[in-house]
């Protein structure tokens, strides 16, 4: 079985980490360790080599980019992704592949939240977290834990499935969204996380990338979930125009008309209710386009 795994792993400046990380997959056993190398200023690709793992370096930049490119390059039926550094254990790779390899999941993903030494997750990271993965599940109508996580497992065929666009940490969004999209099976489960080595910082910025992963949560779940998004639009144009309603009947009351301001709410309100139809009706579409999708693929 530990023929047909490819484990992948991204790196960008992990010297510190990468050499134990690869030797320790082939002490398991993984013959075909494939590190992609985001042009690493430091000396992760020989470390890499010296362990005994197949390195290439990347085109363009990102985490996505490089995602991209080498799941264009792996012929096996199972591929590992995990972070070169080294706050995944691969003593659990087998936690992830059982799923795939007994038929039973299509992508597998490692869930942090299970078991995570004291110091893996900054506060901030933690919190931006938590949002996140809650953002992620009204959206796409699911009850996932870790949605960012950097230990997953895929059945080649799933990947083959994929249409993946995010260059940068987006990625484990998109992998997220297209498993939901295509119907894959997924599947959590438990794993360790550990905190990053002293002297080796993480490549993300917890705000800036953590502003970008939401919005590519946002800007993907739009046509997902086109229904949250207008409700949501029509109901700051319904509740403004019950605002200046209510200001506009209670003057009315006391005798004095407010002309301009009548024709204000009318227009809010009209306005927001018809964005809630905008939203049903782009839902409806959505759902038939899904329904269709399906039957099409039973094909
Ligand atoms: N090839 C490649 N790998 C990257 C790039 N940016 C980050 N990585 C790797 O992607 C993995 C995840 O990044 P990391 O900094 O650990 O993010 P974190 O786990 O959220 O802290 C690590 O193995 C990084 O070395 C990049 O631009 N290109
Ligand atoms: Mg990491």
């Amino acid at each position: 079985m530990k023929d047909n795994v490819c484990i992948l792993i991204p790196t960008l400046n992990e010297g510190k980490t990468i050499r134990d990380l690869v030797a320790r997959f082939k002490a398991l056993g993984y013959e075909d360790v494939l590190v992609i190398d985001g042009n690493s200023s430091d000396d992760t690709v020989s470390e890499a080599k010296a362990a005994g793992a197949r390195v290439i370096s990347q085109d363009g930049k990102g985490k996505g980019t490089a995602v991209q490119q080498a799941f264009g390059l792996i012929d096996r039926d199972i591929t590992v992704m995990i972070d070169g550094d080294g706050t995944y254990l691969p003593e659990e790779v087998e936690k992830l592949i059982e799923p795939i390899a007994a038929g039973k999941a299509d992508h597998v993903m490692g869930n942090r939240f299970a078991n995570y030494e004291k110091g893996a997750f900054t506060g901030l990271n933690l919190f931006g977290n938590k949002v996140l993965n809650k953002l992620f599940n009204i959206d796409y109508k699911v009850c996932l834990e870790d949605i960012l996580t950097g230990y997953r497992a895929f059945d080649n065929k799933a990947i083959k499935r994929m249409d993946l666009n995010q260059s940068g940490f987006g990625i484990e969004v998109e992998l997220t969204v297209e498993s939901i999209k295509k119907d894959l099976r997924m599947l959590e489960v438990p794993i360790s996380y550990r905190a990053r080595a002293a002297g080796a910082p993480t490549k993300l910025n917890p705000l800036e990338d953590g502003f970008k992963i939401g919005y590519t949560i946002y800007k993907l779940g739009k046509t997902y979930n086109p229904m949250l998004y207008l409700s949501i639009v029509g109901a700051i144009f319904v509740a403004a125009g019950i605002a200046v309603g209510t200001y506009v009947t209670w003057d009315w009351f006391k005798g004095i008309n407010h002309l301009p301001l009548t024709i204000l709410t009318a227009l809010l309100t009209i306005t927001g209710v018809q964005i809630f139809i905008f939203g049903y009706l782009s839902d409806m579409i959505v759902q038939v386009q899904r329904e269709t999708l399906r039957e099409l693929r039973k094909r």
